[in-house]
């Protein structure tokens, strides 16, 4: 019997990183009315969800993450007039829209601030976090995390920019207030959130417990039920620090706080442990897999999970994961493993035409995030040429370059010069080129999605890795009481023989070129492959 399954589990949704998707007025800045233009685009592909970054007013320190009004638009990038259309005419195309809420902290032009700031006795001081003196929390944008604030003679915290006041949770009144904005949205008719470093609303400054903190709990399950509860929504919280036990018990089904989270295990093994993003290591392939047969086995039971490799903080999956030489073939192979997962598929906007990071000079890179650290770094006595290797690996700039829609000038994206250069290779990868070609990244991701919606054993079968221990080929294999599907992805740029007689009766629903012979498997380089079988030939195996 085919179990319920929630919309937001079959959903594919899409990230659109308002700045860098299409300009409509001309002024290098993409905006509301540009993605109303493409929404034909974004429906072909098979999506359901749009999750739209911030656009709410904000003096655009960290773009957008810094909000000076949740209730009011940034005009550059539109009206509420023209929000309210866009929300209206993604419904039309049966999709929803969750927007990105961000309540760890305000911008430092928020009216709360500029009042807090007036004096240690003004009715809004106690919504942000002054001391007397700072401890040594570190911003992670680089430099201590506390700003003297003269006029009050005390330092005040933010965790990113000293322009993003972290605000005080503890205080009763300011959740109130955060809860009725909340609501605001949701009566408004949009279809839920991403919650931003929302594993950070917990934090007791005195212990230094920032992620995950001892009161995080008690304000989701008051967010849960004074916004969420008995809505027919879909959330996921952004919680780079939370473990897995904890990510399966906040989105545990039985009382879901939050329905799935952006948990970051996978994406933290690049780097050398403990040293934080900017100190490469190279990716074990084995402890990449492991790390998701963590997550699939610990999110499976209760809980659900969020499958993404990318996003606007971090790099382009396939300069990440993939290899250019490989481009289309590594990208098809990188979705086909994560998307066949246990989990609601997150794509970020170019993933699908398999748009790659760049090599700027360091004049041309906006990320407050990387200039600052650049700064930092230099200070620290690093070479400009080691500095920039880190940029050019893990810059967040990598993934915000203007969407290549065309081979036109700055890529279709706007008619002018945008606020940051275009890739340079939108020549040769852009959206109009991979919808005229049949065997194009595009039109593999939506084949993909079409088949991911088509058989239960994506929505629930179980995951168990293949050769575990194989360090360049990702091999799963899921089954359900009467279907099972073997996924095979290659991380190689050589030809490999593995044994798979056993799954010699499976047939292949999609690959990303001939498919192979099972009876005596040879994977090409980059290879992936969707197997599957009607009886469930190995379920208790
Ligand atoms: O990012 C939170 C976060 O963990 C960042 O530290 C991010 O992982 C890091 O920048 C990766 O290099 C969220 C938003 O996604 C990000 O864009 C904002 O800058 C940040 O919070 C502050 O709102
Ligand atoms: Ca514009």
């Amino acid at each position: 019997m085919e179990k319920k399954v929630d919309w937001w589990k079959k959903a594919i949704v899409y990230q659109i990183y308002p700045l860098s998707f299409k300009d409509s007025n001309q002024d290098g800045i993409g905006d509301l009315n540009g993605i109303n233009s493409q929404l034909g685009y974004i429906k072909n592909l098979g999506v359901d969800v749009i999750w739209l970054s911030p656009v709410y007013q904000s003096p655009m320190d960290d773009n957008g993450y810094d909000i000076s009004d949740y209730l009011s638009i940034n005009p550059i990038f539109g009206t509420m007039e023209e929000m309210e259309n866009l929300i209206s005419n993604i419904h039309k195309r049966d999709m929803k829209i969750i927007m990105d809420l961000v309540v760890n902290h305000t911008s430092d032009e928020h009216q709360w601030f500029i009042e807090a700031k007036k004096s240690k006795k003004n009715p809004f001081r106690d919504y942000y976090i002054w001391r007397d003196q700072p401890n040594q929390i570190e911003s992670v944008f680089s430099g201590p995390a506390w700003t003297y604030d003269e006029t009050t003679n005390q330092y005040y915290f933010h965790l990113f920019s000293k322009k993003q006041p972290d605000l005080n949770w503890q205080n009763t009144e300011l959740r109130t207030k955060v809860y009725r904005i909340i609501n605001y949205w949701l009566d408004k008719g949009i279809d839920g959130f991403r919650l931003d470093v929302i594993d950070l609303i917990g934090k007791d400054i005195e212990s230094m417990k920032l992620s995950d903190g001892p009161y995080l709990n008690q304000y989701l399950e008051e967010m849960y039920h004074y916004c969420f509860k008995g809505r027919d929504i879909m959330t996921v919280g952004e919680m780079p620090g939370l473990s897995i036990e904890r990510a399966s018990e906040i989105t545990n089904q039985e009382k879901p706080l939050l329905n799935m989270i952006f948990q970051f295990s996978h994406i933290s093994l690049d780097e050398q442990p403990g040293q934080g993003k900017w100190v490469l290591k190279k990716l074990n392939l084995v402890e990449f897999k492991s790390v998701f047969e963590k997550l699939q086995k610990a999110l499976f039971e209760k809980g659900w999970n969020s499958l993404f490799l990318t996003n606007h903080d971090q790099p382009r999956a396939v300069s990440r994961f993939g290899n250019l030489s490989y481009r289309k073939k590594s990208s098809k192979m990188l979705a086909t493993i994560l998307y066949c997962m246990q989990g609601t598929p997150y794509v970020y906007q170019g993933e699908e035409i398999g748009m790659t990071g760049v090599k700027y000079k360091l004049s041309q890179y906006k990320d407050i995030e990387t200039l600052n650290m650049y700064n930092e770094y230099l200070k620290k006595g690093l070479s400009h040429e080691k500095i920039m290797e880190s940029i050019y690996a893990k810059g967040r700039d990598n993934s915000r370059t203007p969407f290549q829609w065309d081979d036109t000038a700055y890529a279709g994206f706007s008619k002018v010069e945008p606020w940051i250069d275009v890739n340079p290779n939108y020549l040769e990868i852009n959206a109009k080129k991979d919808l005229k070609e049949d065997d194009s990244i595009f039109n593999y991701f939506k084949e993909l999605f079409s088949i991911r919606k088509k058989y239960q054993v994506f929505d629930y079968g179980s995951f168990e890795l293949i050769y575990p221990d194989h360090s360049q080929l990702f091999i799963y294999q899921r089954t359900n009481q009467n279907e099972s599907i073997l996924v095979i992805g290659s991380f190689s740029d050589k030809e490999i023989e593995v044994d798979l007689l056993k799954y010699e009766k499976y047939h292949c629903l999609l690959s990303n070129e001939d498919t192979i012979n099972l009876k005596h498997a040879v994977i090409p380089p980059y290879y992936c492959g969707i197997y599957y079988t009607k009886e469930n030939h190995y379920a208790n195996h």
